[in-house]
């Protein structure tokens, strides 16, 4: 279905950080295959002047969902490390903001909502619909793209630009964002 980017929307990637890609510490499969659509929505989002914001897992040493805290999730993203870096190949423009979460110790947070000032600046800026795509489908992806809806934001979903930790997951979770509302809709939708 084609897609009129226009004033109004937003383009949000989560989590496009060197741990979520094939080779890092929680590597996504076939993660990588994500950056190449992203850029081709974040130069259509440019031309457009829309506001960009790329997400990002931030987590303290000590984080509770790592393994040595009892947690289900090897140590990744760690701040201010290498493998908490957005990846090299993706173009994100020197303008887009950096939304940070899951930053304290005691706390997890998957959606790029929880905890973070993306509601406050989205409502701000006058954005009503908010396209997402990025890392992981099941996890990160999932719940921000849940919160979008319960928010009350229109949500695209990038579908060439989601993949899953978990491929059933990723198939079940991409049904239900879609079931919440989401429209789906691919790089070839968006005019250039
Ligand atoms: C994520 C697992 C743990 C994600 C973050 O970005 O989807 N998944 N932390
Ligand atoms: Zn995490």
């Amino acid at each position: 279905m084609a897609i009129d980017l226009t004033i109004g929307d937003a383009l949000l990637l989560v989590d496009v950080q060197n741990d979520f890609l094939p080779g890092g510490a929680l590597g996504v499969p076939d993660g990588d295959a994500v950056i190449a659509p992203l850029n081709g929505y974040l130069q259509a989002a440019a031309r457009r002047q829309l506001l960009i914001f790329a997400s990002r897992d931030w987590h303290p040493r000590n984080h509770c969902s790592f393994k040595p805290q009892g947690g289900p999730w090897p140590e990744h993203c760690v701040a201010d490390t290498p493998g908490a870096q957005f990846s090299s190949a993706l173009a994100l423009p020197t303008n887009a903001i950096t939304i940070s979460k899951a930053t304290r110790p005691e706390r997890d947070a998957y959606s790029a909502f929880d905890g973070t000032w993306l509601q406050a600046l989205l409502t701000q800026a006058n954005v009503d619909r908010v396209l997402i795509g990025g890392l992981a489908t099941d996890y990160c992806v999932l719940n921000s793209v849940r919160d979008a809806v319960a928010t009350g934001f229109r949500v695209v979903l990038l579908t060439d630009a989601i993949r899953a930790i978990d491929a059933g997951d990723g198939a079940r979770a991409e049904a239900q964002m879609i079931r919440l509302g989401a429209v789906p809709a691919q790089l070839s939708d968006i005019e250039a």
